[in-house]
C-alpha cells in the first residue's frame, strides 16, 4: 500500500491539511513515519522553485502521486464556473500551469473546488456546460505530457456541483477525454454515497487517485468507518495508486499523521 499525506507548499486557510508551514522539515517528518509520497497542495506553480521542490522530494526518496489546486480557488476565488468569464479563463490557466510541474513528478492534477460552486442567477446547465468545456480544454493540455486530471465528487455543503460518484462518471462520459478520471475521498463519500464500497467498485478505472479521512475528518482510525472493508474494495478494482491522508490536524498534525500511518498498515498487514 503506496501512502502519501497533503502537504502545502505554501500557508493556506484550509483547514484538512494537516501540513502547513516549514516545508522542508515536514517532509523529513513524513519520511521518517514511513510514508512514500506527499501530496502536494499548491495555490499558484509560478510560486514555487520546481528545483528546489524536487531536491527536498528527493533527498527523503519521496515521490508526489497529486497536486491539488483547490488553494486558488480558497484564496483567490478561481473557478472553471465564476459567471465572469476572466475568472474562468484565469482557473483555466492555472490548471494549464500545473502541468509541467505534474509531468516532472508523474503527479495527478486534482480539480476539487477549483470547479466553482452554481453561483446565485446562473443555472445549473450552464454551470456544467462551462465546467466541461473547462475540464475538455485543460485534458486537451495535459494529454500530450501524459498528465491526467482527477475531479473530486465533493460533499453537498461545500459544493452544488459534481457530489458523488455517479455524478463524476456522467461528467466523465460528457468530457470524453482518456486523461480524465475521479479523486475519490473517504470523508465525502461517507456523506452522499449510499454504500461507499458499492460507489467505488463503479468508479472502478476510473479512480485516479484516493484521500482519506475517517467520519469527523480526523485521522483514519479517529472515527467509525471501515476502512478495511473501504480498502478492499479499493483493491479489488485493481487501483495501484496512492492513499493519500487529507485530515485535520488533530488533536495536532504530528499525532494525526502517525496515528494514521499506523492504522492504514495494520490494516494492510491483515489485508496480506
Ligand atoms: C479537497 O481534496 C477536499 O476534499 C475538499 O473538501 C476541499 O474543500
Ligand atoms: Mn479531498
Amino acid at each position: 500500500m503506496k501512502l502519501s499525506i497533503v502537504l502545502s507548499t505554501h500557508a493556506a486557510q484550509f483547514q484538512a491539511v494537516a501540513f502547513k508551514g516549514d516545508f522542508e522539515a515536514n517532509v523529513a517528518k513524513i519520511a521518517g513515519w514511513g510514508y512514500d509520497g506527499v501530496e502536494l497542495a499548491i495555490r499558484d506553480p509560478k510560486l514555487v522553485d520546481a528545483d528546489e521542490l524536487e531536491r527536498i522530494i528527493d533527498a527523503h526518496h519521496l515521490v508526489v502521486p497529486a497536486i491539488g489546486t483547490g488553494q486558488a480557488w480558497g484564496e483567490e476565488g478561481l473557478s472553471f464556473t465564476d459567471p465572469d468569464s476572466s475568472v474562468r479563463l484565469a482557473a483555466i490557466q492555472r490548471v494549464k500551469d500545473h502541468v509541467p510541474l505534474a509531468a516532472r513528478f508523474d503527479a495527478v492534477i486534482i480539480i476539487g473546488l477549483l470547479r466553482g460552486i452554481v453561483k446565485p442567477g446562473v443555472a445549473h446547465e450552464q454551470a456544467m456546460e462551462w465546467l466541461i468545456a473547462a475540464l475538455q480544454e485543460c485534458c486537451a493540455a495535459a494529454a500530450p505530457m501524459k498528465v491526467r486530471l482527477a475531479l473530486e465528487p465533493i460533499n453537498r455543503y461545500e459544493t452544488t456541483l459534481i457530489n458523488n460518484v455517479d455524478q463524476g462518471l456522467e461528467l466523465i462520459e460528457r468530457v470524453g477525454a482518456e486523461n480524465m478520471g475521479l479523486l475519490l475521498d473517504t470523508f465525502h463519500m461517507n456523506i452522499e454515497e449510499p454504500s461507499m464500497e458499492e460507489s467505488i467498485r463503479c468508479a472502478g478505472d476510473r479512480i485516479f487517485h484516493f484521500h482519506v479521512a475517517d467520519s469527523n475528518r480526523w485521522y483514519p482510525g479517529a472515527g467509525h468507518l471501515d476502512f478495511r472493508s473501504l480498502l478492499e474494495a479499493l483493491f479489488e478494482t485493481g487501483y495501484d495508486g496512492f492513499i493519500s491522508g487529507e485530515f485535520m490536524p488533530m488533536p495536532d498534525a504530528d499525532t494525526a499523521a502517525h496515528q494514521a500511518i499506523l492504522h492504514l498498515r495494520a490494516i494492510e498487514n491483515a489485508l496480506s
